[in-house]
């Protein structure tokens, strides 16, 4: 098995500071708990928590991320933006369209996004992005975005109803983690870089979501509705066109097909 170790790592990464200042583990709970301690330490903006296996990974909403030791890139980025924290979630926009251009570069792959965080192999979930915010006062102190992506991993190993793949699973071969991680961390950056020099990846977002122009079920706390996922604005909510023709802006949510 490929080692996923900081030499291994550096050996080849072609960014200026993203990922170059690495803290790597076997096994710890999640990397996204350790880089926002690190984060509220004062970390710097670009360091990357890796782990090999996570024994509470976590998705959003409390859910849990499930990868078997040594399949799957999981691993936590360190961000410090001059944005305004309701601009924040072009950070998950930034992330979820860098590692999609990775894959597709480096595999082939036709990956697609799918709103908010998922990243989609021929329609089924190979990763997910989980944004968490540090704030200070009303003030963005930091942002750490975790990134789990399924690489060498078996689907039977999670449960059926996850309509979950790898890229193992779509290329028929096994495929190089810690070349997908470099690839990635260079296209994040060079986005990173845009978007901080006032360029909005919201366009780019839109036109990579799997989902917008269909049909779909919406899910969230308070219920579930049907409708059209029209748009997406700039701050990362869906513009659902409701049956009723009303259009609903939804910040936090799941998307599905709709039920017959
Ligand atoms: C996500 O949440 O998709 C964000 C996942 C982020 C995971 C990374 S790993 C590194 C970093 N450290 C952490 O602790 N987390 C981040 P959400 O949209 O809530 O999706 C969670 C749901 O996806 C679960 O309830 C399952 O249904 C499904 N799921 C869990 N593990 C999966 C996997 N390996 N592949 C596909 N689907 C999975």
């Amino acid at each position: 098995m490929e080692e996923l170790v900081p030499e291994a790592i550096l050996d080849g990464l072609c960014t200026d500071w993203l990922g170059r200042r690495i803290v790597a583990f076997e096994a710890i709970d999640s990397t996204n708990r350790v880089a926002k301690s690190m984060a509220q330490q004062g970390a710097p903006e670009g360091t990357l928590v890796i782990a090999d296996e996570q024994t509470a990974g976590r998705g959003r909403l409390g859910r849990r991320w499930l990868a078997p030791r040594g399949t799957s890139l999981l691993f936590s980025l360190i961000f410090r933006p001059a944005v305004e924290v309701r601009r924040a979630q072009g950070l998950t926009m930034i992330c979820g369209l860098g590692v999609r251009q990775a894959i597709r570069i480096a595999t082939g792959l036709p990956a697609q996004l799918k709103w908010p965080n998922d990243i989609l192999l021929r329609g089924r979930k190979a990763g997910g992005i989980l944004t968490e915010l540090g704030l200070q006062a009303a003030r963005l102190d930091y942002a750490v975005v975790g990134i789990g992506l399924n690489v060498n991993l078996d689907v039977a190993a999670l449960p059926s109803d996850w309509n979950a793949t790898s890229i193992q699973q779509e290329l028929g071969h096994a495929f190089s983690r810690v070349r997908l991680l470099q690839e990635a961390l260079l296209y994040i950056e060079e986005r990173y870089r845009a978007w901080q020099a006032g360029e909005w990846p919201l366009k780019e977002w839109a036109a990579a979501l799997d989902t917008l122009g269909q049909r779909v079920q919406l899910h969230t706390a308070d219920g579930t509705w049907q409708g059209v996922a029209e748009n997406v604005d700039e701050e990362g909510a869906l513009l659902l066109r409701l049956d009723n023709g009303q259009l609903q802006r939804v910040f936090v949510g799941d998307i599905t097909p709709p039920s017959a």
